[in-house]
């Protein structure tokens, strides 16, 4: 019983992945020998996490860092540290070829595609997981700050 299930499980896994992109899912090389590890761990996911501070200093508001580099699989965390509400939304002409798609599904709690929900509580955080996602650069901006200055990229490497 124990081998169907994780038979089961893999083929979930393998499922997800073909759905959240074109680019192959380099699955490390244990097949079946360990399944409470694949069970437990997305595929693609690299446990790596960049902070970004959503905040207003000196009177200005910022992303910071407003521009990171981060590999597939890595997630970024926004923090809601000052001159709230905040938010992030994706520009739909400044992201790579398939990565609305992409968003459209890496997102939570989108208001309307490639908008991030507005945060205003402090230390409230947003966390995106760019496993799948095509590589490339992502330009970012806060709904309420943009006119302000408050934008973002965010480079996708393989
Ligand atoms: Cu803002």
């Amino acid at each position: 019983m124990r081998q169907v299930f994780a038979a089961l499980a893999i083929a979930a896994l393998a499922c997800g992945g073909e759905q959240s992109g074109q680019q192959q899912q380099q699955a490390p090389a244990t097949p079946a020998a360990q399944p409470q590890a694949q069970a437990g761990a997305q595929a693609g996911v690299t446990g790596t996490v960049h902070e970004v501070r959503m905040e207003l200093r000196d009177g200005n508001y910022i992303y910071d860092p407003a521009n990171l580099t981060i590999k597939v699989g890595d997630t970024v965390r926004w923090i809601n540290i000052s001159g709230f509400p905040h938010n992030v939304s994706f520009y739909e002409n400044q992201i790579p070829p398939g990565a609305a798609e992409f968003l459209k599904q890496a997102m939570p709690n989108q208001m309307s595609p490639l908008n991030g929900p507005l945060f205003t509580d402090s230390l409230a955080t947003y966390e995106i997981n760019f496993a799948g996602a095509p590589t490339g650069t992502y330009g970012y901006f806060c709904i309420p700050h943009e006119a302000l200055g408050m934008k973002g990229t965010l480079t996708v490497q393989p």
